[in-house]
């Protein structure tokens, strides 16, 4: 076997790994379920060979048994996501077109229609968990593993494939850069169908032997409460989760703030990413916990890029520079690399950097140049240090960390029975970085609410997804080609306001 996360366990074997609602759990203990997992998934047979495996588990030890299990059966992992409804399971599902479907009990109810009716082969972790361990097969390292999906600027989400080689390098980039090590315990709020989550979080802590405290869910008094306990050294986070974090801190009264505030010089490190961490909420952290937010950039398709230090001055606004192993540049529209202080496009090329679109070689050969990935993003590098100026796409949009894509939404909400036409933009939010926006033609006489909106497309849409404000309006603002200027309809929003 060369999955040399689940090798490194054994050194670890008798430390604690997890700790969640299920319980606490050894390495020892993660690898015996993730071996029976392997073996439930195999059914006799000796290699999955790079079948993906749909699967899920509420955060905790069954989603890692089963991910570990999934790669130790030689098969490619794919979460499902917690918030998806029936619609985008569904298209996940179809697009995966997975070997098994594996589900913890809680969804057992939602997902074995779903596989029953594709004539998918599904099974319970709590089942799985319970077998017997068998031969497992030798993995390469090149081989495929992972499949998150992830927004882009073609309607509906790609499958971003990574190899176990990947995963690696992305772990020991960071492991390098931010010094993990053995004595270190993070506390995981983040979804887990995501590289947050699942490689800066769950990954690094368990190549190193760390702790991996698991929360079911983010919820801002839990992880206040758990940081009182002085326990996790490290949390990382997307920006919404400190903004959360800080009203719950300024609703405190004196003396919890004060107990709160002490507690934190127990960490050793507080990351943010995932989206642009405004200036002020990291001034607002600083006060409060006495911790310079250590801002990072990254992507599902190329793992972390770019980081602040870890020691030396963290430049508020500014994502620091390349990572151990990551090589970053900035091109102008005629791919030419620009000059310091200019604006240009990232392109990043790393042993970190994903294989391919699942069953899209088209879109994945559009994403690269001359072997460098084409991020989208705009930056401008100063003295070494990259500063995020924006995106190429005004179709994509980031909200409370999550990359979604107007243009996807806005076929959904076409289908809805009283729009005619409509434009999706991202406004600027305090709280979400972005906040989702529609502006709606009404078909003839039509009346449509917010919440009739929001509650129609949750049932299409992850709810994350659908908009939070909705402005009726009689034409869209146009350019000379007729297609619709997405800056101009956010200007209309803005005046709305
Ligand atoms: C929840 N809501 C949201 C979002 N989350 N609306 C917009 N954007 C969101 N992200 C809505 C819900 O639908 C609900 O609406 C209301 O807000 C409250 O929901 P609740 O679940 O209570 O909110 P929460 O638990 O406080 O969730 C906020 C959150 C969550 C914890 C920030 O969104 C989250 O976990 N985000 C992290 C996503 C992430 O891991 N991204 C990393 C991608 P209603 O009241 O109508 O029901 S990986 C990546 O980006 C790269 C690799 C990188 O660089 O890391
Ligand atoms: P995802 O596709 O969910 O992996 O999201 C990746 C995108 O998140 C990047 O392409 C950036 O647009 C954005 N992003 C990640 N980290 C940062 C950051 N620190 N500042 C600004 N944008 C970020």
């Amino acid at each position: 076997m060369s999955i040399l996360l689940i090798e490194r366990a054994e050194q670890h074997a008798a430390r604690t790994a997890i700790i969640a609602a299920e319980g606490k759990f050894t390495y020892r203990d993660l690898l015996d379920a993730s071996g029976r997992v392997a073996s439930f998934l195999l059914n006799g047979r000796r290699d999955l060979e790079e079948q993906p495996v749909a699967f899920m588990a509420p955060p905790g030890f069954h989603y890692v048994a089963l991910q570990w299990g999934i790669w130790r059966a030689g098969g490619i992992a794919a979460p499902l996501s917690l918030f998806h409804p029936r619609p985008e399971l569904e298209y996940v599902i179809e697009d995966t077109h997975p070997a098994v479907v594996m589900a913890h009990p809680d969804y057992a109810a939602l997902l074995a229609p779903l596989a029953a009716e594709r004539g998918l082969r599904f099974g319970l972790s709590s089942e799985a968990l319970a077998g017997p361990e068998g031969p497992l097969p030798e993995v390469a390292v090149t081989r495929r593993c992972m499949i998150l999906y992830t927004s882009g600027t073609t309607g509906k989400p790609k499958g971003v494939v990574a190899t176990h080689a990947n995963i690696a390098a992305q772990v020991t980039s960071l492991v390098t850069a931010w010094e993990w090590n053995a004595a270190d315990w993070i506390l995981e709020v983040l979804p887990l169908h995501h590289v947050h989550g699942i490689v800066n979080v769950i990954s690094c802590a368990l190549w190193v032997g760390a702790v991996c405290e698991i929360l079911p869910r983010f919820d801002a008094e839990q992880v206040w409460n758990r940081i009182a306990r002085q326990e996790p050294t490290l949390f990382m986070a997307v920006p919404t989760i400190y903004v959360k974090l800080i009203e719950y801190w300024e609703k405190a009264d004196a003396t919890r703030r004060q107990q709160l505030s002490a507690a934190c010089r127990h960490m050793r490190l507080m990351v943010s990413g995932s989206a642009a961490l405004p200036v002020t909420a990291l001034e607002k952290w600083r006060e409060i916990t006495g911790h310079t937010l250590l801002e990072r950039y990254g992507m599902t398709e190329i793992g972390m890029a770019l980081s602040n230090p870890l020691h030396g001055r963290r430049i508020p606004g500014s994502v620091g520079t390349p990572l151990p192993g990551v090589r970053v540049r900035l091109t102008d529209e005629s791919g030419q690399t620009v000059t310091s202080g200019q604006p240009g496009e990232i392109e990043v090329k790393s042993p970190a950097v994903f294989l391919e679109y699942w069953g899209k070689p088209m879109e994945t050969r559009k994403s690269f140049r001359e072997g460098w990935f084409l991020t989208g993003d705009v930056a401008v590098e100063e003295n070494g240090s990259f500063r995020i100026l924006g995106r190429n796409s005004v179709d994509i949009i980031k909200t409370g960390g999550y990359k979604v894509s107007a243009l996807e939404i806005e076929e959904v909400l076409r289908t809805h029975p009283k729009i005619e036409e409509c434009a999706v933009v991202g406004m600027p939010d305090p709280v979400w970085g972005e906040r989702i926006c529609a502006a709606v033609i009404l078909k003839n006489g039509e009346e449509l609410t917010i919440e009739g909106l929001r509650d129609w497309g949750k049932e299409q849409l992850a709810s994350y997804k659908v908009p939070k404000d909705l402005i009726v309006v009689k034409e869209l603002p146009r350019n000379a080609m007729g297609k619709v200027s997405k800056p101009n309809v956010k200007k209309v929003i803005e005046s709305r306001r």
